[in-house]
């Protein structure tokens, strides 16, 4: 078998977006992936050689940092999420020069911020939520002690989309004289192109820093991360000495690392601009309401109301609905608080899948 042939072969292995309800990525755009193929052999981790590479990449943050109502916002493309809350919290934990630090997250934040707490050494003390799955502001004011460095909000929380009272965490951070990350790696894309939007971003004084992943709703081919600091302060304090490179520093946390999420990212948001986000945004919110109301149908009630393009219904058989989904070739996930199951409504979640994923699931009620 030609290595093509073998290479085809594991890849049919893998499920098809088309029957996948449980991921936060998504097919590229198009124009994304002509982009993505343009800079495959780029290597950001030396500036000084791939200097119009960097050059975008500085055009994207803006960009980014316009959207998120920063113009000053300094940042990089990084390999996801994780990397991103972990270099935030880095950045705090080296400007406390004080040895033992905490922060404060949110109970429903995701768990890159175990491993920034493991790798960093600090403690992460967990606030717990509302009614709403919306954090606990007395909870978070009461955690907070005098080795508190940082708090962290979530706008669009992994298992329901639901936005923390950032404006509030804002002011308490502010209050308190400490940094407020705000984690928006699903939201970032998708709060700015809702009708009404929210206020998690830089436009709130406080916020010094916030996670925004173009390989989420940004449609960028993967890895597509991002970190955006209020300013470049922030990234002084992640500088490590490089001396037999074309720069002198380096602040991000992989030394190698690719330009593609750059390319993919920035031609997609300058190819669809922000007319363009919003009816893909508007898309998924109105395919949300469909699955919201079709599933509504077969008797179940959802956790909360939909924020975003993510919806979660309550179910003391959830687990078993998602091992029957998967039996059947779909993947949907499930969570734990309160028992549910969870679907995220991305744009190859079309109007043709959620017919075909009712289907399959009312021939899975059936059969319970
Ligand atoms: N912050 C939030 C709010 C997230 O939801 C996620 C990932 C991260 C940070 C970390 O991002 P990276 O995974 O890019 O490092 N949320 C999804 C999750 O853990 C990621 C995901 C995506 C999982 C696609 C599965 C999948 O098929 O559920």
């Amino acid at each position: 078998m030609d290595v093509i042939d073998e290479l085809k072969s594991f890849r049919e292995r893998d499920v098809p977006y088309t029957r996948v309800l449980s991921s936060m990525c998504t097919i590229p755009h198009p124009i994304a992936v002509e982009a993505h193929k343009m800079f495959i052999n780029v290597n950001l981790g030396d500036p000084g050689i791939f200097r119009g590479s960097f050059e975008l990449e500085k055009k994207l943050i803006e960009m980014l940092g316009r959207i998120l109502h920063n113009q000053k916002a300094s940042g990089y493309i990084c390999s996801g999420g994780t990397e991103a809350n972990i270099q935030a919290i880095r950045s705090f934990r080296n400007k406390n020069k004080s040895k033992k630090v905490n922060i404060v997250v949110p109970k429903t934040a995701h768990f890159s911020f175990d491993k920034a707490g493991e790798i960093l050494c600090i403690e992460v003390k967990k606030a717990g939520v509302d009614e709403n799955y919306r954090v606990d502001l007395g909870e978070v004011e009461s955690l907070v002690d005098d080795r508190t460095i940082a708090l962290v909000g979530v706008a669009g929380t992994t298992e329901l989309g639901q936005i923390d009272p950032i404006v509030e965490l804002s002011k308490l951070a502010e209050e308190k004289g400490i940094d407020l990350h705000v984690d928006a790696a699903f939201g970032g894309l998708v709060i700015p192109f809702l009708d009404n939007p929210y206020p998690f971003d830089f436009v709130n004084r406080g916020v010094s820093s916030l996670t925004v992943d173009p390989h989420k709703m940004g449609m960028a081919t993967i890895p597509a991360g991002g970190i955006l600091f209020r300013d470049e302060s922030y990234l002084k304090f992640l500088e490590i000495e490089t001396p037999y490179l074309t720069s002198k520093t380096q602040f991000t946390l992989t030394g190698t690392r690719p330009a593609t999420g750059v390319a993919s990212a920035y031609a997609v948001l300058k190819q669809l601009g922000f007319d363009g986000m919003r009816k893909i945004v508007k898309e998924c919110m109105k395919n949300t309401k469909i699955v919201l109301e079709e599933v509504q149908a077969l008797g179940f009630e959802q956790v909360i109301e939909p924020v975003m393009n993510i919806v979660a219904f309550k179910s003391d058989k959830a687990e078993k609905i998602r091992d029957k989904f998967y039996e059947k070739g779909w993947v949907i996930s499930t969570i734990r608080e309160p028992k549910a199951i969870r679907l995220v409504v991305m744009p190859h979640v079309t109007e043709e899948v959620i017919k075909e994923f009712i289907s399959t699931f009312k021939k899975i009620l059936s059969d319970l």
